[in-house]
């Protein structure tokens, strides 16, 4: 698709199963005179931004297809920055596809996945961050990636990439002055100047870059491990958290034998809940494949859910699970607090303490039961309070959830970092200019100036059809 396409295009907004009204949108500099085909010549006249009664009518056939409402919105005030009209019919299925077909014979061309947000884009309504904000809103799974992709919508991250590239451009002007005009302008103590700005903004970029790993979390959910000797009740703490039987459950040790991942949405936030084998030593085949993968899974995750059965003595085995966890956040947690304990919140302590000494990864044990439910409220306030505290608090922090935004930060950062070197080993000014428009630009491709038409077609391809 070219970037600057201006035909007239439609299509239906809402999703495709029977509902209270579908939505057909139509955009472009002949939105109205389509309209006008199947509603009536009057919309032409209509005023902008005002709603009317009336009935779309196919125009090869003359036939009535729908009564329906129709909103008429004149360029600029509108999505696109286009004419555009949306006509809102009753919600069945077959209706709306025909409301959208009497539309297409009116004249308007079928519009692909995304391409009204790409108006927007094109039409410089929004910047590149932001269509894919409106990406991000629409796939959004739970609160916090919608408030993210939100406040991105509304520009938060444009304006933290704005202020650095205003201060890189400074810079490039300030060194171009100067070669232009060295009789009045001098690079005396530039060079200081240069090198704690670019510190700076290697500091702001670096922060941004850090974001991501949360922005991950945030939008795909927190990898949550559950692991465990056998029967010590992990998939029966699956089922809890998830609140339906999903995992097998039985008194027989070496039940599970695959991982199995779950989504749970907790206070605001998306987990992804992985059940386990219990890990122990064994002699059967696929209960050793399943051990292998719990070590896997153990690898990869963002957090373990460590279980130790409280009801007995903790064993060799549990030593050496927690060792194979040292290094992530570990939630130990003593299950089974319904029944006598064997093993106390003392005893599972000084267990702790022995395997990984004093390491802050692993953190206080929590008495639960995954049969009765107890503990379970506090072990929810234990994850929350350990994933985003301060994000779900602070509303304004600008999170990055999109791995090409990611890409184009690191290499700034890179071109930045060579702007220092430059500096150290005595380089001539000029040489800077290089490598801070480098990082200008760089910092451009987020906001989509110069834009690369594989990477917006890419882009909207991943949208839904009707945005
Ligand atoms: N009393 C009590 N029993 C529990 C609790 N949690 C699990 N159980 C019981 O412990 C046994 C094992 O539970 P599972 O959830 O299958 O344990 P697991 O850790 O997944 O076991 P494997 O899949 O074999 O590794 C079952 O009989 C459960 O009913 C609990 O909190 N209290
Ligand atoms: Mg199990």
């Amino acid at each position: 698709m070219k970037l600057t396409e201006n035909d007239t295009i439609a299509a239906i907004a809402t999703a495709l199963s029977p509902s209270g009204i579908g939505i057909v949108r139509i955009s472009g500099p002949e939105a109205f005179a389509v309209a006008g085909r199947v509603f009536g010549d009057e919309v032409t006249r209509f005023e902008s931004h005002t709603v009317h009664y009336g009935f779309v009518r196919d125009p090869e056939t003359g036939r009535t297809v729908d009564e329906v409402l129709m909103l008429v919105m004149k360029a600029p005030r509108t999505y696109t920055r286009e004419d555009t009209v949306e006509i809102d019919c009753h919600g069945g299925v077959l209706v709306t596809k025909r409301v959208l077909e009497a539309v297409l014979a009116a004249g308007a061309r079928l519009a692909e996945p995304g391409e009204f947000t790409r108006r927007a884009y094109i039409n410089g309504r929004i910047d590149l961050s932001q269509a894919e904000a409106v990406a991000g809103i629409i796939s959004a799974k739970n609160d916090l990636a919608l408030r993210n992709s939100v406040r991105q919508l509304r520009g938060r991250e444009r304006e933290e990439i704005m202020r650095i590239r205003g201060e890189i451009l400074r810079e490039i002007a300030q060194i171009e002055a100067t070669l232009d005009d060295p009789e009045h302008l001098s690079f005396d103590g530039f060079d200081e100047v240069v090198t704690t700005q670019t510190e700076a903004q290697l500091r702001s970029i670096r922060k941004l870059i850090e974001t991501a790993e949360d922005g991950r979390r945030i939008r795909e959910g927190i990898r949550t491990v559950i692991v465990g000797r056998p029967n010590v009740g992990k998939s029966s703490l699956l089922n809890a958290l998830l609140g339906e039987d999903r995992a097998i459950v039985t008194e027989i040790a070496g039940t599970t034998r695959d991982t199995l991942t779950e989504e749970v949405r907790m206070r605001g936030i998306t987990l992804l809940l992985v059940d386990t084998a219990g890990i122990r030593t064994t002699d059967d085949a696929v209960e050793r494949i399943g051990v292998e993968r719990a070590r896997r899974a153990v690898e990869e995750a963002d957090l373990i859910l460590w279980v130790v059965d409280g009801s007995e003595p903790l064993s060799e085995d549990d030593c050496d699970i927690l060792a194979a966890c040292a290094g992530k956040p570990v939630i130990p947690l003593l299950n089974k607090s319904d029944l006598a304990a064997v093993t106390d919140e003392t005893a599972l302590r000084s267990m702790i303490s022995q395997t990984v000494g004093e390491q802050g990864s692993v953190g206080e044990p929590l008495a639960v039961s995954a049969k009765t439910e107890d503990g379970l409220t506090a072990l929810e306030e234990r994850i929350t309070s350990l994933f985003f505290s301060e994000r779900i608090a602070a509303d304004d922090e600008c999170v990055i959830t999109s791995e090409r935004h990611r890409s184009a930060l690191v290499s700034a950062e890179e071109s930045l970092r060579k702007v220092r070197e430059s500096i150290a080993t005595g380089m001539p000014e000029d040489f800077y200019t290089i490598d801070l428009t480098a990082a200008y630009e760089t910092l451009g491709t987020i906001l989509g100036e110069e834009p690369d038409e594989d990477v917006i077609n890419m882009i909207f391809s991943e949208f839904c059809l009707g945005k």
